[in-house]
């Protein structure tokens, strides 16, 4: 197993839209079991393939207290159960230390592939519909900070961006 480097905002590999996947095999499994060590690493509750430069559809989710859940999710498809939408402060691993309001669909049903290449449904709310929706946004290249104002989004590429500066000048990146 291995921890993958994570990509910051404003980083353009972001905005990638992943490619379906079409053969879950030991090449898929590996890439999972990389995801969920550096999620759990990190520590974070969701991680897209997009986040670790892999341009293909796969979650990892775990939105349990103790960590005990792991949840993948293969080319995922989210459908709306109801019209009601929640606000939540939600955080990235690829915009770290920064947190904003989003509202998103509060019910929602997942289909998707799991591990062993099977096709199930997950009715989702809560934490777990948000972070799903949030990890879907990443398969199409969008981020969190696409929901807040303009000058938010400048304010938090900027700090972003000197921190990454910082980090070139002592070899992190
Ligand atoms: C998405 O995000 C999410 O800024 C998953 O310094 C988050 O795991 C969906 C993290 C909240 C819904 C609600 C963020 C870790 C982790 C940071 C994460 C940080 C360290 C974010
Ligand atoms: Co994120």
């Amino acid at each position: 197993m291995a921890i993958l480097d994570i990509l910051e905002f404003p980083d353009p590999r972001l905005r990638t839209v992943a490619q379906p996947v079409k053969t879950v095999d030991d090449r898929v499994r590996t890439m999972i079991d990389d995801m969920f060590e550096t999620m759990y690493d990190a520590p974070g509750i969701g991680l897209a393939a997009t986040q670790v430069d892999i341009h293909e559809r796969i979650i990892t989710i775990d939105v349990s207290e103790d960590k005990s859940e792991p949840l993948v999710f293969i080319n995922p498809e989210i459908t709306v159960l109801d019209g009601e939408m929640e606000t939540m402060q939600e955080g990235c691993l690829s915009v770290p230390g920064f947190y904003e309001d989003v509202t998103r669909i509060e019910h929602c049903l997942v289909k998707a592939i799991d591990r062993n290449g099977e096709a199930f449904e997950l009715e989702c709310s809560g934490l777990l519909a948000v972070c799903i929706q949030h990890e879907v946004d990443h398969l199409d290249g969008k981020l969190m900070v696409d929901y807040i104002s303009p000058l938010k989004r400048k304010r938090i590429k900027e700090k972003l961006d000197k921190k990454h500066k910082l980090e070139a000048r002592q070899g992190k990146r």
